[in-house]
C-alpha cells in the first residue's frame, strides 16, 4: 500500500522579537530590510503584544486535522512547513522522502490561488521534492462548500452582535498588480468567495478590498482596506464589518492590519468597527479541512 502524508503549509511567523530580521530577510530572498523597515516591523508586532501565535496555531490546526483523518479510518500524519519559518516546507519535503513516504496530500492554508501565494509554496514543495515522492497539491479550495458555510455563519454571528444595519467589507492580502498580465485567477476567486458568504449569510450590502500591501514600491491590487473604510464614512455608512476571508488563522496581517489600522480608520471616521473571528482550530474548520483532504488520499483513489 502507498505510505502517504499530508503536507499542510503556511506562512509562519517569527517567534522572537530578536528572529524578525531573519524572517524578514527570508520573505525578501535574502535581501536583509533597510534599518528603517525592520524597526516599522518589529513596532507592528510589539503593537499586538509580540510574535504572533500563527506557528502555534498551525501546529494545532495540523494535530487536529491528523486526529480527525484517524477518527475517519485514515492513519496518515499531518506535518506542517512554513514558507519563512523552520521548518522550512522544503526541509519537510526532503523528510518525508527520507522515511519512505512515496505520496503527499499538499493544502496551503490560503484558499485562494495566486502566483504570489499558493504558487510559491508549490515551487517551494517541488524544487525539495526527490523524484520517488509524489506531491498532490490542493490548489485552490475558496468555494469549498463546508468553508463557505462556516464564514457564513462567523459572519451572520459577527452581525448580529454588533447590531443595526452594518456593511460588510470583505479583505483578502493584496498581491502585486503585474500578476494581472500572467492571468492570475486570484481576483476572481475571492469575488467568488465574497459572493458565495454574502449570498449563504444573507448579506446584500457588502464589499471587497485588499490589504496589507508590502512595503516594496511597485503598484499593489486594490482598492486598500484602509481607502475603503474612509470611503464607507464618507457615504455616510455607521458600522462595518470586517471578514478577512484569504486568511485561517489570527496573525499580524489581522491583529494588527485590520484590528488596529482598519479599527482606527473606521473609528476616527466615526464608524463601528467589527470583525468575524478567524476559524484557528475551530471544530467546523478543521472537518472542512479533512473533508477536501480524504478524497485525495491514494487508498481511495486506488478504489476508484
Ligand atoms: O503573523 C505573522 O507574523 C505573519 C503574517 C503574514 C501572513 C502573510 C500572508 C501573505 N503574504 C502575502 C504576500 C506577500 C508579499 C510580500 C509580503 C511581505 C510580508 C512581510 C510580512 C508579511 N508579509 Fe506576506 N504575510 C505575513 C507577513 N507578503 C511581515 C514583510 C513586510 C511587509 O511588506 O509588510 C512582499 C515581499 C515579496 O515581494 O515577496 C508579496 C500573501 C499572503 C496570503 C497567503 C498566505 O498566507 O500565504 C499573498 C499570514
Amino acid at each position: 500500500m502507498t505510505r502517504e502524508a499530508v503536507l499542510l503549509m503556511a506562512y509562519g511567523t517569527p517567534e522572537r522579537l530578536d528572529d524578525v530580521e531573519t524572517y524578514y530577510t527570508h520573505i525578501r530572498r535574502g535581501s536583509p530590510p533597510p534599518a528603517e523597515l525592520l524597526e516599522e516591523l518589529v513596532e507592528r508586532y510589539r503593537a499586538v503584544g509580540g510574535p504572533t501565535a500563527l506557528n502555534r496555531i498551525t501546529r494545532e490546526q495540523a494535530a487536529a486535522l491528523e486526529a480527525e483523518l484517524a477518527r475517519r479510518g485514515h492513519a496518515v500524519p499531518v506535518r506542517v512547513g512554513f514558507k519563512h519559518h523552520p521548518p522550512f516546507i522544503g526541509e519537510v519535503v526532503k523528510e518525508l522522502a527520507a522515511e519512505g513516504f512515496e505520496r503527499a496530500v499538499a493544502l496551503v492554508l490560503a484558499p485562494h490561488y495566486s502566483l504570489r501565494s499558493v504558487a510559491e509554496y508549490e515551487r517551494y514543495a517541488e524544487d525539495a521534492r526527490p523524484p520517488g515522492l509524489e506531491i498532490d497539491l490542493i490548489r485552490s479550495w475558496h468555494d469549498h462548500p463546508p468553508f463557505l458555510d462556516l464564514l457564513a455563519a462567523r459572519l451572520a454571528a459577527t452581525r448580529a452582535a454588533a447590531g443595526g444595519d452594518p456593511v460588510v467589507l470583505f479583505t483578502a492580502h493584496s498581491v502585486p498588480a503585474r500578476v494581472l498580465e500572467s492571468g492570475d485567477p486570484y481576483p476572481d476567486q475571492l469575488r467568488e468567495t465574497s459572493e458565495a458568504v454574502a449570498a449563504l449569510a444573507g448579506v446584500e450590502r457588502w464589499e471587497f478590498a485588499y490589504q496589507s500591501a508590502g512595503r516594496t514600491g511597485e503598484e499593489w491590487l486594490g482598492p486598500d482596506v484602509l481607502d475603503a473604510v474612509a470611503e464607507l464614512a464618507a457615504r455616510g455608512e455607521r458600522a462595518v464589518v470586517l471578514q478577512a476571508i484569504g486568511f485561517v488563522s489570527d496573525h499580524l496581517e489581522v491583529l494588527y492590519d485590520l484590528d488596529v489600522e482598519a479599527r482606527q480608520a473606521a473609528e476616527s471616521n466615526g464608524m463601528t468597527y467589527a470583525r468575524a473571528a478567524m476559524p484557528n482550530t475551530d471544530r467546523e474548520f478543521v472537518d472542512a479541512l479533512a473533508d477536501l483532504v480524504v478524497p485525495r488520499l491514494a487508498v481511495l483513489l486506488h478504489r476508484e
